[in-house]
């Protein structure tokens, strides 16, 4: 072997709990992820993403949270700058969400800059500190009166978990724990203070009990692991005069395992579910597991959106009905997509169930990567299934959790591709790139995949363990995928949709498996009871949804006026390089409204709305998370079937 690669081999063993989630010691996960490190994006799909994330986005936002005064509602503390405090009550979070994305991208590459942008955050946010520990920049002064007073609303806990997640993440990256011992220094205080027989505590917005379960897994101190119990326990609803819409939109306040559906905040209750999944991770209780698996049935059956998003309401920006899944007023918030994958990562490290690595998929590839334009610089809030044309797309938001939510995503991302067991490696998502790592025996290995994914169905695996070893490759076969065949040295099969696909043999350096996936266009159909979609169709192409935006159409005709026909031909792709940073656009056959449908009467006998002239249109299609990147258009994800 080289001599480069026996460096790289041995840099990776080096390399200790640095995943997302540190799960090595957790008694419960059945998989543990591997280092963000280990796995080296390489000009594929994702790769451009996570680029223009660290040179753009992130400097971006960095120079936005200085300019709104966010980072100074910290410096003001400390008395190193005068004036009040800005912005909504939460923006700390906002800071710390930024520190956890540079400090995930420390775990992939030196980059100084980011370094020292950590450091002097760090410096300011430590000086802010009080001597008990406690800190929060709204609850001073005046108001410092009223913590832990108001926690439904108060988010003291919720900037807290995010500087927690921040403050690991930087600890992974290079061992540096100031903020690390800022956050452990709160915890304490927390502790000490609060319980059962102390005084109440509660999440008004989760977030705090994955963060705290992950601080028990860096420390390996059972009182945090036991904080996150007690807060998701919700035992304090009466001491703290909780009324029942309070617990029904903060998701927490009651037992989580006494919950039968999502209802309220959808952001609060994905990361509920997240914090609750880590909580079965570690424990192992029995309850957790069947309330888990409870929630994820109604999300993923009722109330959750073809492109991965959640929470469909404005009002209260908060989960509908089932089925409640309206287009063009669907909120889906970026955070609550986001909330969405963490809670399915959750999910398929401790069961080994490829339907979450699914679901991971399919927010990713749509409803997430939607969230960011492809220049980095302007954000979703909403992410939308249809538009008539109203600008989307922003810079900054007063409330800007969805940005930086972003970020942290798209530099953490190379350690959501695989994960380990004592059988073998799983393979969870597929992109160019290299995975440097090692089996659970100690074996290093590398595996190299060569693939055009998403745009293409097909991915060469080079699997190179530095020595024969017998173990399993366990390779995602996604469920949209109608037919598999995977050839192996030795073998070639069929396999089966939504499952793991496992080669067990003597793996040698240098061996290659073969996949290919049939990622051919398909026409989805919703459920009846989703009534805003009868008779239409959604057009997915391996995981990503496509829509119609009005400037790509002959004529630029809304996609309100035009409609696919139930007999549907192959559809014509052709990759367009100079579109969109690169995308494969899908045209079809349809017919076009011959009166524009905002002409058309409300309401009209049925013999002649059937009648309604129409011409023969091609409906040109493009993935749904590159839309309203060039201006304001009117866009659709579900189209008109006739
Ligand atoms: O409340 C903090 C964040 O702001 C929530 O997670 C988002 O939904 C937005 O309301
Ligand atoms: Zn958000």
């Amino acid at each position: 072997m080289a001599r480069t690669a026996i460096i790289g081999l041995l840099a990776a063993a080096s390399l200790v709990a640095q995943g997302i989630v540190d799960l090595t010691r957790s008694p419960y996960a059945k998989l543990h992820p591997v280092p963000v490190k280990a796995v080296r994006l390489a000009g594929g799909f994702w790769e451009p993403r996570r680029q223009v994330n660290v040179e753009k986005s992130l400097p971006g936002m960095l120079e936005l949270l200085e300019a709104h005064g966010i980072v100074d509602n910290f410096r003001r503390l400390s008395g190193r700058k005068q004036g009040p405090r800005q912005g909504p009550l939460y923006t700390d979070s906002d800071v710390y969400k930024w520190m956890e994305a540079a400090a995930f991208v420390l775990q992939s590459e030196d980059r100084p800059d980011l370094t020292s942008a950590l450091d002097r955050l760090t410096d300011d946010i430590v000086a802010a500190q009080e001597p008990s520990g406690y800190l929060n920049t709204y609850y001073q002064d005046d108001r410092a009166k009223l913590r832990f007073t108001e926690m439904y609303r108060s988010h003291e806990l919720y900037c807290l978990g995010h500087m927690l997640q921040a403050a690991i993440a930087r600890y992974r990256a290079d061992g540096n724990r100031r903020l690390l011992d800022a956050g452990i220094k709160f915890v304490n205080y927390l502790v000490s203070e609060f319980g059962p027989e102390k005084r109440p505590l509660l999440t008004g917005h989760p977030e705090f009990e994955l963060a705290v379960i992950e601080l028990y897994r860096v420390t390996g101190n059972k009182a945090y692991l036991d904080l996150a119990g007690y807060l998701l326990s919700g035992v304090e609803r009466d001491r703290l005069k909780l009324s029942e819409s309070q617990i029904a939109y903060m998701f927490s306040g009651k037992p989580f395992t006494s919950r039968p559906e999502f209802e309220g905040h959808a952001v609060r209750a994905m990361y509920a579910a997240s914090g609750a999944a880590d909580y079965y991770i570690e424990t192992g209780d029995a309850a957790y597991r069947e309330t888990l698996d409870r929630l994820w049935t109604d999300l993923t059956a009722r109330k959750m959106y073809i492109t991965g998003g959640v929470g469909s309401r404005s009002d209260g920006e908060a989960f509908g009905e089932a089925f409640e899944l309206p287009n063009l007023a669907a909120y889906t918030e970026s955070c609550a997509a986001i909330g969405n994958m963490f809670f399915n990562f959750r999910m398929l490290q401790a069961t080994g169930e490829s339907k979450y690595a699914d679901v991971i998929e399919r927010a990713l590839y749509n409803g997430i990567d939607s969230g960011m334009s492809l220049d980095g610089t302007l954000y979703c809030y909403r992410n939308p299934l249809a538009s008539t044309g109203e600008k989307i797309r922003n810079p900054w938001y007063d409330t800007t959790c969805c940005p930086p939510n972003l970020q942290r995503v798209l530099a953490s991302l190379p350690g959501y591709f695989y994960s380990t067991n004592r059988d073998g490696l799983y393979v969870h998502l597929y992109d160019q790139s290299e995975l440097t790592w090692k089996l659970e025996d100690g074996t290093p290995i590398r595996v190299r995949q060569d693939t055009k994914y998403p745009w293409d169905g097909s991915v060469t695996l080079a699997v190179s363990p530095e020595q024969p070893a017998e173990f399993t490759l366990f390779l995602r076969v996604p469920g949209w995928s109608r037919s598999t065949r995977i050839t192996y040295p030795g073998g070639s099969v069929t396999a089966p949709a939504g499952k793991y696909y496992p080669i067990r043999r003597t793996w040698r350096p240098g061996d290659v498996v073969q996949i290919k996936f049939d990622s051919r266009p398909q026409l989805i159909a919703s459920n009846p009871r989703l009534l805003e979609n009868w008779r239409k169709a959604a057009v997915q192409r391996g995981p990503l949804v496509y829509c119609l935006e009005q400037q790509d159409q002959a004529g630029e005709k809304t996609p309100f006026d035009l409609s696919l026909t139930a007999q549907a031909k192959p559809f014509a792709e052709e990759f367009r390089k100079d579109l969109l940073g690169g995308v494969l656009v899908l045209k079809h056959v349809g017919l076009a409204d011959s009166k524009p449908t905002m002409e058309q009467p409300l309401y009209e006998g049925i013999g002649a709305s059937q009648a309604t002239p129409t011409a023969p249109a091609e409906l040109v299609f493009i993935p749904y998370y590159s839309w309203a990147n060039r201006g304001a258009s009117a866009m659709a994800v579900w189209i008109r079937l006739k």
